[in-house]
């Protein structure tokens, strides 16, 4: 069983970057305050507000038109991990020039 386990999750874990997930996830997390798996332009307002990323009405309401991909109000998981990877260069900008404590730095693999 372990030897099964161990051959089926490290050829996977060795062929991708293993960092990207774990940050964007953990962005993802911070942002998705009511733990329901989707993050809504509230939340997203909020959560970048929290962590200090005044982006503005427009700019927000720009990450959920160009991410929200199946138009549902909502951005999941994926769209936001797309996004993000889309838009990462922008993003850490905002980051590196915002952050306090390095954590956000941490977050973007800085
Ligand atoms: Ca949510
Ligand atoms: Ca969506």
């Amino acid at each position: 069983m372990l030897r099964w386990l161990r051959d089926f999750v490290l050829p996977t874990a060795a062929c991708q970057d293993a960092e990207q997930p774990t940050r964007y996830e953990t962005l993802f997390q911070a942002l998705d305050r009511n733990g329901d798996g989707v993050v809504d332009i509230g939340e997203l307002q909020e959560g970048l507000r929290n962590l200090g990323i005044p982006l503005g009405q427009d700019a927000e309401e720009k990450i959920f038109t160009t991410g929200d991909v199946n138009k549902d109000g909502k951005l999941d998981f994926e769209e936001f991990m797309k996004y993000l990877k889309d838009h990462e260069k922008k993003m850490k900008l905002a980051f590196k020039s915002l952050d306090k404590n390095n954590d956000a730095l941490m977050l973007m693999g800085q």
